[in-house]
């Protein structure tokens, strides 16, 4: 129904507000296909839920509070292959360690605060953009609303 997704998040922060037409044309020229966007705020139990799998973590806490602390881009992607291929245009986890050009490895400020979520396998990214959008703001390559919740 969808073809290949993936979801991101472009995370809060003043520097990655400056940096969301940059990262932007990033995205689009590396072939991806915005199927859904919004600026949106998470509430804590959200980015609580969105990140339960981290709960055990010692910084699980401090992402959570930075994860709310301001909005974030919200996004589903689509291209062929779209999981891999974010992971490889985004980069390590850890700036210090992404490739250069890759998008942590310029724009990433630290490990925390390191500019963009990327989905990690095609069933968290059909999970986590159902999260954040209904199919009724999903578009496909023709531009029509995915229209499965009213048929
Ligand atoms: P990724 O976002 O690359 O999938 P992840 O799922 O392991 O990485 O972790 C989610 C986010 O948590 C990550 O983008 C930044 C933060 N994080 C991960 N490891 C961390 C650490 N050791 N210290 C602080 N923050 C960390
Ligand atoms: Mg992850």
């Amino acid at each position: 129904l969808y073809g290949k997704i993936t979801f991101t998040m472009i995370k809060p922060g003043e520097r990655n507000q400056e940096n969301i037409g940059p990262i932007l044309t990033k995205i689009t020229e590396n072939g991806f296909r915005i199927e859904a966007m919004k600026l949106v705020k998470l509430r804590t139990k959200q980015a609580e839920v969105f990140y339960s799998h981290l709960s055990d973590k010692p910084f699980y806490n401090d992402l959570v509070k930075y994860m709310t602390s301001g909005p974030v881009l919200a996004m589903i992607l689509e291209k062929e292959n779209a999981v891999s291929d974010f992971r490889v245009l985004i980069g390590d986890t850890d700036p210090t360690k992404a490739k250069e050009g890759t998008i942590r490895n310029l724009y990433a400020e630290s490990l925390q605060k390191n500019a963009i979520h990327g989905s990690d396998s095609d069933e968290n990214a059909a999970l986590e953009a159902g999260f954040f959008f209904s199919t009724s703001e999903r578009y496909n390559k023709n531009g029509e609303c995915f229209l499965k919740d009213t048929w």
